[in-house]
């Protein structure tokens, strides 16, 4: 092989998928992976985690020839379901119809596909070998095997993609600072189950509706939004439900810290999430025994070290999950990446530099609009004003959909890039702020003269590629 062997970190979602892209451009690709191989030690046995798959990591996979296999493993989610504390639910459809759905995938399952698919394109892989360091003058890295015995290897060109704690990251910015800044939620997020229909007391699975196995509608998000906090739950193939508790880590009740066991923390379910608490049968034991996980968005001034290394996915850009975009974007970064290096692939420094010009602005920009979407879906549902401003935009888009499209959409359902998606949404809204400064209820405005403030202030949208 001509080209320079590549080594990568991580074979987690974006580092699995990155290193089968590689190869099949024709680069030698070594993976290391911290944790034993999944396909022998079997996460089957673990806990099922779920992810929500948008078009953007689906258009990744369709370019990987992997789209139609993920899907086969996927359940498709229509819309978001949205319970009250009343027992009141609600879907609200994301598209007019099935063809802008999102999907929802076990990450256990969808990591093990793509690590076969890397190990077809001819991928060599090393489980169990975790990057214990980096020396970049002499360009070799430390790696520590499960015995704890380190060995070095030369590399040529390092890429991680070793996630939010990434020990890349670490190594690089020993060698030469990397400009680092972590900005804290403040919010922390659980885990909990709800098992198929079939494990739960007769009397409950009969109140939850008729959905087969499951418990709740399976086509959907479902969303309990209750101001300061809030649950969400995505479905699994089997039947079963994720669910994820966000609340605040510190501060006056309700936070993790003032729910620190499941005693507290049933009472409080059961006072704000009434509907879900029966559900959920093994909430002691998931709620003692999963922990708190932080959430927080990584910003880098610098992702990579001339033409020696380079960070992708959440271990350059890591952000909160609040618009289920951060696997989304991490398989977009792929794409461009394996391109940029195929198209140069002696000139790794141009192709890292040129792949940080692209990308960055793009995950800063998504970085903002998921802390944003946090505060959005806990706190606006009930806002009369944000939803006067979200009906307002629906009749806009559906007069002029070239000229108007919700910020949701074009996140999800689109490939324009993050940050026009950010900067557009920013002057759609000041848009509707000025059309509902005067009269403060969708009917009273004209709708006309609306549509003829917008052709007139705004462009047409882009043209929208179809995968
Ligand atoms: P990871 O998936 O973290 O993989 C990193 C890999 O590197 C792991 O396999 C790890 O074992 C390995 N590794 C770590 N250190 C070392 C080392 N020293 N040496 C060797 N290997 C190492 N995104 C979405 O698109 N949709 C969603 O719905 C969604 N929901 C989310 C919900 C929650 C609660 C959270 C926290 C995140 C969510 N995300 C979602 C984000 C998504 O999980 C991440 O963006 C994605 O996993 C990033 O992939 P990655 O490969 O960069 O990192
Ligand atoms: C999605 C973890 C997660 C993943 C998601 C989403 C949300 C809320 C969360 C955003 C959304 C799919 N969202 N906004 N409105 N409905 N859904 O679209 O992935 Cl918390």
């Amino acid at each position: 092989m001509a080209q320079q062997p590549i080594t990568l970190i991580g074979g987690g979602l974006v580092g699995a998928l990155l290193a089968q892209q590689l190869a099949q451009r024709g680069f030698a690709v070594e993976l290391f992976e911290k944790r034993s191989d999944p396909r022998r030690a079997g996460f089957l046995g673990g806990r099922s985690i779920n992810l929500a798959l948008a078009e953007r990591g689906l258009q990744a996979l369709r370019s990987a020839g992997l789209a139609d296999d993920v899907l086969q493993h996927a359940v498709m989610m229509r819309g978001r379901m949205v319970h009250g504390n009343d027992g009141s639910s609600g879907l609200q459809r994301y598209g007019i119809d099935d063809s802008e759905v999102i999907w929802s995938v076990s990450r256990g399952a969808l990591n093990v596909l793509l690590l076969d698919a890397a190990e077809a394109a001819g991928v060599t892989m090393h489980f169990g070998q975790s990057l214990s360091g980096a020396d970049f003058d002499q360009q070799r890295i430390r790696v520590t095997d499960e015995a704890g015995v380190e060995r070095s290897h030369p590399f040529g060109m390092l890429i991680g993609a070793d996630g939010a704690g990434s020990a890349v990251r670490a190594a690089m910015h020993e060698y030469r600072p990397l400009g680092e800044r972590v900005e804290s939620l403040g919010h922390g997020y659980k885990e909990l189950e709800i098992p198929p229909a079939s494990e739960l007391p007769a009397t409950v699975s009969q109140l939850s509706g008729g959905h087969d196995q499951f418990a709740l509608e399976p086509n959907a998000l479902h969303i309990w939004p209750r101001g300061g906090y809030m649950c969400i739950a995505l479905p699994n193939t089997e039947g079963s439900f994720t669910v994820t508790l966000f609340l605040p880590l510190q501060g006056a009740a309700p936070s993790f810290a003032t729910l620190p066991d499941a005693a507290s923390a049933s009472v409080f379910f059961s006072e704000q999430f009434p509907g879900l608490l029966p559900l959920l049968p093994r909430f002691n034991e998931d709620y003692d025994e999963h922990p708190v996980g932080n959430l927080s968005t990584l910003y880098l001034d610098r992702w990579h070290l001339d033409g020696r290394a380079l960070l992708v996915g959440d271990a350059s850009h890591a952000i909160v999950p609040f618009h289920g975009q951060g696997m989304n974007c991490g398989f977009e970064d792929t794409v461009v990446l394996a391109n940029l290096l195929a198209a140069a692939p002696d000139d790794s420094a141009e192709a890292f530099a040129e792949f940080q010009r692209v990308r960055q602005p793009n995950a800063n920009a998504i970085a903002r609009m998921a802390v944003e979407n946090y505060i959005e879906m806990r706190d606006s549902v009930a806002d009369p004003h944000y939803l006067a401003k979200r009906e307002l935009g629906a009749l806009l888009a559906r007069r002029v959909p070239h000229h108007f499209m919700a910020r949701y959409r074009m996140v999800t359902f689109t490939h324009l890039p993050y940050a026009y998606a950010l900067e557009r949404g920013a002057a759609q809204d000041a848009l509707l702020e000025q059309l509902l400064a005067g009269p403060t209820r969708v009917a009273d405005v004209d709708l006309d003269a609306a549509v003829k403030l917008l052709t007139g202030t705004l462009p047409p949208l882009p043209p929208l590629r179809h995968g």
